[in-house]
């Protein structure tokens, strides 16, 4: 119903504004610092402790709640999605801003239930700007009302793309690729360095498309929620309805700028799905 999807929106601003009290705290300071699947995929102790304190929290008011989060699949947890309600974490997107105090970090919450997402969090507590979006809702970037530029000419469009954390040199030739394409065809390209920052910034009209080969469900499912109830639109990069556990994916202000910038991309990397 709307009144529990609301008291679930604000319980997820409340839980984001703690954990962005921790990464704020620790932004300035040195970080204890791991690599996870190679040298530029990155974990520092922040991430894993703002992670458990997030899934605490929530347990504490929805027992029997589920969570997929970033830390907790990297510890060995294979990525389970159900149909119950399913908290999306990932307790710093752009983890290596955040390792080189570049303010574009930010604690991403999301809530499915059957497998849709309902509600949406995304707050960047370096930046100071807190993004939340319901189902049917709207989106608001701190209380206020945001949507998307509704830009439709791929050559007036600026498209957020990232390198990512893959370092396999056929991934990186395909990147580079449509990386090349894409500067082509459109007024230019940007990176953020966070899936989450990205979309938002889309969500508000900062920019028109974003698309990434190779992220996770927890850096893009907040932000979709955000992303959609401002406007966009959210598709899989080859043209289909998004798959969250594909690893893949394309924003866009409006449909037709989605489908244009789909069309445009020259290959579609597909990657190993979660
Ligand atoms: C990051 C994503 C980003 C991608 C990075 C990384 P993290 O998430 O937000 O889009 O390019 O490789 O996956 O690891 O900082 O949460």
């Amino acid at each position: 119903s709307t009144a529990e999807i609301q008291d679930y929106l604000k319980t997820a601003i409340e839980v984001a504004k703690e954990a962005g009290e921790v990464v704020r705290e620790a932004f300035y300071k040195e970080k204890s610092l791991q690599t996870k699947s190679n040298y530029a995929d990155l974990v520092t102790e922040t991430d894993q402790a703002v992670e458990k304190q997030i899934i605490n929290s929530f347990k504490e008011k929805y027992p029997t709640h589920k969570f997929i989060g970033e830390e907790t699949v990297a510890g060995g947890h294979k990525t389970e999605w159900t149909d119950d309600p399913t908290w999306i974490i990932d307790p710093i997107d752009g983890t290596t801003n955040f390792v080189h105090q570049i303010p574009h970090t930010c604690v991403c919450i999301g809530l499915s239930i059957k497998k849709q997402m309902v509600v949406g969090v995304v707050y960047a507590p370096i930046l100071n700007e807190m993004y939340t979006g319901a189902k049917g809702q709207g989106a608001f970037c701190n209380g206020e009302r945001i949507s998307t530029s509704q830009q439709n000419d791929l050559k007036q469009a600026i498209i957020y793309l990232e390198g990512g954390s893959s370092r396999e040199p056929d991934v990186l030739r395909r990147k580079c690729n449509i990386y090349q394409k894409v500067l082509q065809t459109t007024r230019g390209t940007r990176t953020l360095g966070s899936a989450a920052m990205n979309m938002v910034n889309v969500a508000k009209g900062s920019g028109d498309a974003y698309v990434e080969y190779g992220l996770h469900i927890w850096d893009f499912a907040a932000s979709g929620v955000i992303l959609i109830e401002a406007g966009g639109s959210m598709i899989d990069p080859s043209g289909g309805p998004v798959d969250f556990l594909s690893r893949r994916v394309l924003c866009a202000s409006s449909q037709p700028l989605a489908d244009q910038l789909s069309t445009t991309i020259p290959e579609h990397i597909e990657m190993e799905r979660d």
